[in-house]
């Protein structure tokens, strides 16, 4: 129901989403109730500066406060399990996220991307392709923005990341091309089991025109939609009709990205590198072309696009060693992708630092993409988890440490690569993956300035 026709509504979380909620409900005349469960939330200030006598109830959250509202717009970090979110709901008051507010107020077509790994990857390049075939294109959602604040008149289409816990509170946007990536696990510590997080991840087809999987993975496929409504994408030679319009082929050795069982592109005219990126590319072409753009006019900027930084970015290349930051790959699906994309170009030692929190994952099943690595550098809260899966383990206290381990590791051993992919969340050391990635890029610096020092 529309936001006008509820008298108290609270805004459940104060970070980037609940300050973003809070801003645009005061854009439309509403004074919000906020909650927060930390004592001391750190956008407390910032939300003083948007009305300083708003409510704010810190802490464990008061049950009587919240049943108070009638409408309650939750943030995606907070677990809709929580005891008192859970006797609210069972109390009958709606419980939301922003994208319910965002879709009342929508005025143009919405791309919605989700998946365990590449979802910002996709989102960016989707959103430049369109860009650069001259639409006015917004992006945001999980990729950092809060989608609230890239609501504006003038937009022609809208690119979101949604992330699991979004798609959780998500009830009716509907969406023009909606992209399901892959399934791999993640965010156990969220959710009961597999398949429940793998329903979240399906919801983003619950009212979508057209569905964009990955042939790769089955599991990505709409239960319920009908073919004229897919388009898929994949490893494979696509069939050439639909939904497989999008697929790969060997030409003379090399990689071909092919629409309609035509080569369009080859792998080596990327910038990015990596077999999970050739589906990346495959799937943002099939949410360009969902858009009535041709193909063709997009290309020059495809090939362009460097990725994102912290998604094995090059941070430095130094006698004989190469230095990869994947800070983002915080699951073991993209940090498997990281090192089985790196490992055919590394003739010397590849050493992987790992660690963090591994937000309930089972490492065993990152056995296959160790055995890969030469060396193992681990650190963080599940440090001794990953340990236990490889045989040639350093343990470090912190990224500086790792860097010099690794650098030791790699030292008179050319065409060696250190690839920082930790497998893991970074909350258990850092305020983000982008710090622990800063802080990596760093170390990397001062090790090899040092190290030049000496020689
Ligand atoms: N928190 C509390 N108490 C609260 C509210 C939050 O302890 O009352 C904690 C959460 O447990 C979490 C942190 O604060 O550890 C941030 O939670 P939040 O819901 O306030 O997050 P936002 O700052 O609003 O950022 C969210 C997304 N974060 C999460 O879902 C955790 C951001 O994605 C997203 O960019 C932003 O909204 C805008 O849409 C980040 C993320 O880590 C990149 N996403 C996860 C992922 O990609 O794996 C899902
Ligand atoms: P997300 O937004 O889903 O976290 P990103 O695009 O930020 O995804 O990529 C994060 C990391 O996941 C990358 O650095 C890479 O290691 C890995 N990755 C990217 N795309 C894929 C993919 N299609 N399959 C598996 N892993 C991937």
């Amino acid at each position: 129901a529309a936001v006008h026709s509820y008298d108290v509504i609270g805004v459940v979380g104060l970070g980037q989403s609940g300050l973003s909620c809070v801003r645009f409900l005061l854009q439309q005349g509403i004074r919000p109730v906020v909650f927060d469960t930390r004592n001391e939330p750190p956008l407390a200030a910032a939300l003083a500066e948007l009305d300083q006598d708003l409510e704010l109830h810190c802490g464990e959250l008061d049950i009587g406060a919240l049943a108070g509202c009638d409408l309650l717009v939750v943030s995606p970090g907070l677990d809709l399990r929580r005891p008192a979110l859970q006797m609210i709901r069972d109390a009958g008051i709606p419980i939301v996220g922003d994208v319910d507010i965002f879709a009342q107020f929508v005025q143009a077509p919405v791309i919605a991307i989700t998946g365990s790994n590449g979802k910002s990857t996709v989102t960016q390049l989707t959103g430049e392709l369109l860009a650069a075939a001259g639409k006015n294109v917004a992006i945001g959602g999980n990729i950092g923005v809060p989608m609230l604040d890239i609501l504006a008149p003038e937009v022609d289409v809208y690119v979101l990341e949604l992330s699991s816990f979004q798609l959780d509170s998500m009830h009716d946007l509907e969406i023009s091309a909606a992209a399901l990536l892959n399934l791999s696990d993640d965010h156990l510590d969220r959710y009961h089991n597999r398949q429940a997080y793998a329903d979240a991840k399906h919801r983003i087809y619950s009212s979508a025109k057209l569905a964009v999987w990955n042939r790769d993975q089955r599991a990505t496929a709409p239960q319920q939609m009908p073919l004229t409504q897919q388009l898929s994408f994949g490893s494979d030679a696509a069939e050439s009709e639909l939904p497989g319009l999008f697929g790969l082929r060997q030409v003379d050795g090399q990689w071909q990205v092919c629409m309609a069982g035509e080569p369009c592109l080859a792998a080596d005219e990327l910038q990015l590198s990596g077999m999970h990126n050739l589906l990346n590319v495959q799937a943002a072409l099939a949410l360009v072309y969902s858009q009535g753009v041709a193909i063709t006019s997009v290309l020059p900027t495809l090939k362009s696009f460097k990725g994102l930084p912290h998604r094995g970015e090059l941070v430095a290349d130094h006698a004989g060693v190469r230095w990869f930051n994947d800070s983002k790959a915080t699951n073991i699906g993209a940090a498997e992708a990281a090192v089985y994309g790196l490992r055919p170009l590394v003739k010397g030692h590849l050493v992987l630092i790992a660690g963090g929190d591994g937000k309930g994952a089972d490492f065993r099943s990152f056995r296959g993409a160790l055995d890969q690595v030469d060396e193992l550098i681990v650190f963080g809260r599940d440090a001794e988890r990953l340990a236990q899966q490889h045989l040639q383990v350093t343990r470090v206290a912190n990224l500086s440490e790792a860097v010099d381990a690794a650098g030791a590791l790699t030292a008179n051993v050319r065409n060696s690569a250190v690839l920082l992919a930790p497998a893991c969340a970074s909350l258990d050391m850092f305020a983000n993956y982008q710090q622990r990635g800063e802080q990596f890029k760093q170390a990397v610096h001062n090790y090899i300035a040092a190290s030049t020092e000496v020689s």
